[in-house]
């Protein structure tokens, strides 16, 4: 059920960023602006990935990302929408994408009218698609470092600059959780008005819960430490699940408790999700939820960013949860 506000109205995802954006005097409402635009592309990439079969936009393209990764047809419209999306908002100076090599510039010159810089995955799990499994978008804010040269730097901050991050996952219903450092918000897309209405506010991960998230395939090349965690936690009672989506698993994670874990593998040595567009703004809502996360023996929100698409490795969930790994890696 929807929450209501004082009066018993609805409260959609504007009414929220409105609210909050009265609580600093300066504002100028570019960021709420943006955030407005991620909100616009996601229910536009929901209406696709909802009738993907139909329109026959299922599938893969003959073409790979910058990442190598064989990009399905869904990827590229993920990718378009937000870019025609945020590309007109008057707040952002760059827009960075797991889709494009490089950042993309929107105003040469420092304009003092673009404080901020977006990232995004724009479907990530995309695999899932042609089997109904859980993709999402993954996004997050930045603001805008004028100092940086050449501008394209301006991108590599650490993840504890981020001034707002969330994701929307499409599955059964069309799910935004997002933050703007103010606690966790949780919206539920309301298909028959087109509005994203708030159902939790200030949401808190469960402060413990025995279940992991981790593909189990890779266990031999995973790192001593979380051999031996795996090992612990099967003599420990704890359960097991994988969607194979960073978004539906990190949005288990948080509702019910637990950990998701990417670790180092041979395929992928630092990690394979990536720290700038995946784990930096996953990590921001953990951690704004109570959990935490953590790259190896590392907050994940203090490395220092050397490219865009830096990979890591990623264990996040409920605090007790997140403990029990760090205790077995250390
Ligand atoms: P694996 C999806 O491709 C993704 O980037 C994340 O969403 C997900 O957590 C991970 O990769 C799954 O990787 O190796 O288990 O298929």
């Amino acid at each position: 059920m929807y929450l209501e506000d004082p009066n018993g109205g609805l409260v959609s995802v504007q009414t929220y960023l409105l609210d909050e954006e009265k609580r600093f005097p300066g504002a100028t409402g570019r960021l709420t602006w943006i955030l407005s635009a991620i909100t616009l592309a996601t229910k536009y990439i929901s209406a696709r990935c909802r009738r993907a079969r139909l329109e026959d936009i299922l599938g893969s393209l003959d073409s790979e990302n910058v990442q190598g990764e064989v990009q399905q047809k869904l990827d590229v419209i993920a990718n378009e929408t937000l870019l025609r999306c945020l590309g007109s908002r008057a707040g952002l100076a760059i827009v960075a994408s797991e889709e494009n090599e490089e950042p993309i510039i929107l105003r040469t010159s420092n304009d003092p009218e673009r404080p901020y810089i977006a990232l995004f995955d724009p479907l990530d799990g995309s695999s899932n698609i042609d089997v109904c499994g859980g993709v999402g978008t993954i996004f997050s804010i930045l603001a805008h470092d004028r100092r940086a040269k050449p501008m394209e730097k301006a991108v590599l901050q650490p993840g504890i600059r981020q001034v707002a991050a969330g994701y929307v996952l499409y599955g059964p219903s069309t799910i935004l959780v997002m933050t703007t450092g103010n606690g966790v918000q949780m919206f539920v897309l309301d298909p028959s008005i087109g509005s994203f209405l708030m159902v939790e506010k200030d949401l808190k991960i469960p402060k413990a819960c025995k279940s992991y998230s981790i593909n189990e395939a890779y266990v031999d090349s995973f790192p001593e430490g979380y051999q031996n965690y795996l090992a612990w936690a099967h003599k420990n009672g704890y359960s097991s699940r994988y969607a194979g989506a960073m978004v539906a698993d990190v949005h288990r994670t948080l509702i019910r408790g637990g950990v998701f874990l990417y670790p180092p593998t041979q395929s992928a040595p630092k990690g394979k999700l990536r720290l700038m567009y995946e784990a930096n703004p996953m990590a921001m809502l953990v951690e704004q939820a109570g959990g935490k996360a953590y790259s190896g023996s590392e907050r994940t929100m203090e490395l220092q960013p050397g490219d865009v698409h830096d990979r890591v490795s990623v264990v996040m969930g409920s605090p007790d949860e997140v403990d029990l790994v760090l205790k077995h890696l250390s």
